[in-house]
């Protein structure tokens, strides 16, 4: 017995490949999905198919007969159809046989290349049927494809989360997003698994994303929510009028606000606060192009010597790309954790994951508006995987 396998798109590109390779008596012993690498990297789904050839089947008369039942599509198809055209093919089948086995001399060969003919056409028939089941299976996972990289999802990611779908539930929709939220939850959870508050909190980021509304969102809950005892400082000399920004936050929520220049300065005014539940540090946005300016803000930032959560807070509504480039840039400060703001603004979440799956860090808190403390959301492997599909059953 001569055994192959063959790593196809689909089932007609198996059926068409094994026939020319093997001949049409091989028949077709197990198929299974599995991972195909492709260009770039990216990896696909791909059907690997197991054919079978007892050795000496193939004769030169069930290859001629074989030629004339199944070489036009059509008539596969007619076969594969239902139990009706399989009579009449069967019927067509014994017309040909018997009209042949009048001229042959030896009956008893005659009856064996007859039951061998059977066969082959019987395994044509199920070959067919495979075939029509994989188209349509090819179908729902193309569907299901769209839906997932419509979410602005990496194509990489997106074929991660289509290998774990079980072909006999794809026409059940409700099942299948379970099963992709599930896989996501599996993949987020280990990230949480470390996720102590810091007592010193610092916000970095790139310009505009929403750094100091958040760090007045959080200091507002955790003094007027919480009765924790917080101070802000801030970095932010850079920019004229953020400090005023920061200081009316401040007033309205009732709790200190410190301004440092240098290292030294932040180290003073943490000593100042050590009575302090939390401090949180505001910082200047850095365009994520000038590497001076990154150094600058770690030189800050490794003065804090107690627990130090370094949050890089990015915006949901920016480019997947420009996200992963602000994370390069970031990267020299030894962030923690990632807040992502204004998811109210875009309706579609998957450069979250797409960044999450690249930095593997835990996403803290979303932001969905400009409400100071109401719009921010606290978030776990679960939220965040449901947040992320949200759109999936558009
Ligand atoms: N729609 C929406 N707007 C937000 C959200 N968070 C912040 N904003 C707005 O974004 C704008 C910029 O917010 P800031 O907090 O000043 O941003 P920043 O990162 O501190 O900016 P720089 O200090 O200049 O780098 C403000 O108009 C905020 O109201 C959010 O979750 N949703
Ligand atoms: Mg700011």
């Amino acid at each position: 017995m001569k055994v192959k396998k063959y790593l196809v798109k689909d089932m007609q590109q198996a059926i068409a490949q094994i026939k020319k390779d093997m001949g049409p008596e091989a028949i077709i012993i197990s198929q299974r999905r599995v991972r195909g690498k492709v260009f770039w990297g990216f990896f696909t789904r791909r059907l690997e198919v197991t054919a079978a050839l007892e050795e000496g089947s193939q004769t030169s008369f069930s290859q001629g007969l074989q030629k004339e039942l199944t070489d036009s599509p059509q008539e596969l198809q007619k076969v594969a159809g239902g139990e009706k055209e399989i009579e009449v093919s069967e019927a067509k089948f014994s017309e040909k046989i018997f009209g042949r086995s009048e001229n042959k001399a030896n009956p008893n060969s005659q009856v064996q290349e007859e039951l061998k003919e059977m066969k082959t056409l019987l395994q044509q028939v199920v070959m067919t049927k495979e075939s029509n089941n994989a188209q349509q299976e090819e179908h729902l996972f193309k569907s299901w494809r769209q839906k997932l990289l419509n979410l602005d999802l990496f194509e990489a990611l997106v074929e991660k989360f289509l290998i774990v779908i079980p072909e006999e539930i794809l026409k059940e929709e409700k099942l299948v997003q379970t099963t992709i939220i599930n896989y996501l939850i599996s993949l987020l959870e280990p990230l949480y698994a470390a996720n102590q508050p810091g007592q010193v909190i610092s916000f970095i980021g790139p310009t505009g994303v929403g750094k100091t509304t958040t760090l007045a969102k959080l200091a507002a809950q955790l003094a007027l929510n919480h009765q924790k005892k917080v101070a802000i400082l801030t970095i932010d000399t850079y920019r004229i009028g953020a400090v005023e920004q920061l200081r009316t936050y401040a007033e309205i929520i009732g709790v200190p606000l410190q301004v440092v220049m240098s290292p030294n300065e932040l180290t003073e005014a943490l000593v100042k606060n050590t009575d302090r539940d939390y401090i949180l540090i505001d910082t200047t946005g850095r365009p994520f192009t000038n590497i001076n300016q990154v150094e600058e803000l770690k030189s800050f930032l490794i003065e804090v010597s107690r627990p130090h959560d370094i949050i890089l807070v990015l915006s949901s509504n920016m480019k997947s790309r420009d996200l992963l480039q602000a994370t390069a840039y970031f990267s020299p400060c030894d962030y923690n954790k990632l807040i992502f703001t204004k998811t109210d603004e875009t309706i579609t979440l998957g450069s979250i994951l797409n960044v999450v799956d690249k930095a593997k860090l835990p996403v803290t808190y979303i932001t969905n508006g400009q409400n100071v403390p109401d719009d921010i959301v606290p978030m776990d492997a679960g939220s965040l995987a449901k947040l992320i599909l949200r759109g999936v059953d558009l």
